[in-house]
């Protein structure tokens, strides 16, 4: 059986140093956490940003919507209808690490990219396969990218089986880079994702993946 995954683009190399040890906040807040200070967030980054360059005059406009270059939250966590494929960043921003959008979905078939923003990153299925507790649906192929760390390098997976996947970053696990992907209009009920996060890991993992639940059973319109 062949593996559906491939690389466009990769290099092995650690770079990252110390920076694994950092920001272990990351991006466990939730999206509902972080609304009530989402204006200031974005006004920070954006002055962060625009550092280097004319700051003065263009800052004034860069707390508005269209300001979310740089912005890893706030604007695309909603998950739409099934498409044909879905791109997700990988990305190192203020100490902190996320695959960007958290949530993305593809129809049966579909196929998502994983791109590399910054940092270095992997993207890896919660299956065993990967010595992982299984966090995909029944009988659903496993990822694992490795290392990616060579900006804009892209990986790949195409996805078969119909349901809802999380998926993590190996380094930065613990620092709440996890993600999911929704294939097709899976029942919310016997989705082994979908569960009670498993007992043996971290609070902050568990955390963070009680937070995609949510944002999935949204998508899926399971309410109850
Ligand atoms: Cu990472």
């Amino acid at each position: 059986m062949t593996t559906p995954s491939r690389f466009t683009r990769r290099r092995l190399l650690q770079v990252t140093g110390g920076s694994m040890l950092i920001g272990l906040a990351g991006c466990t807040g939730s999206q509902t956490n972080q609304d009530p200070t989402d204006d200031s967030t974005t006004e920070a980054n954006a002055d962060h940003t625009s550092e280097s360059g004319h700051h003065s005059d263009e800052g004034d406009h860069s707390d508005t919507e269209s300001d979310h270059g740089g912005e890893s939250h706030g604007h695309d966590d909603t998950v739409g209808e099934p498409t044909e494929t879905a791109d997700v960043k990988m990305l190192t921003e203020d100490g902190g690490f996320h695959f960007e959008p958290h949530v993305v979905r593809v129809e049966s078939g579909g196929t998502v990219t994983w791109e590399l923003a910054s940092g270095s990153h992997t993207t890896t299925a919660y299956h065993p396969d990967n010595d992982q507790p299984q966090l995909v649906p029944d009988g659903a192929a496993a990822w694992d990218s490795g290392s990616v760390s060579d900006q804009g390098a892209t990986f790949e997976h195409t996805f078969e089986t119909e349901g809802v996947y999380h998926y993590y970053c190996a380094p930065h696990e613990t620092g709440g880079m996890i993600g999911s992907v929704i294939v097709g209009d899976p029942d919310a009920h016997g989705q082994p994702a979908l569960e009670d996060p498993p007992q043996e890991k971290p609070e902050a993992v568990r955390t963070k993946i009680e937070d995609l639940n949510a944002m999935c059973n949204e998508a899926l319109g399971h309410t109850h």
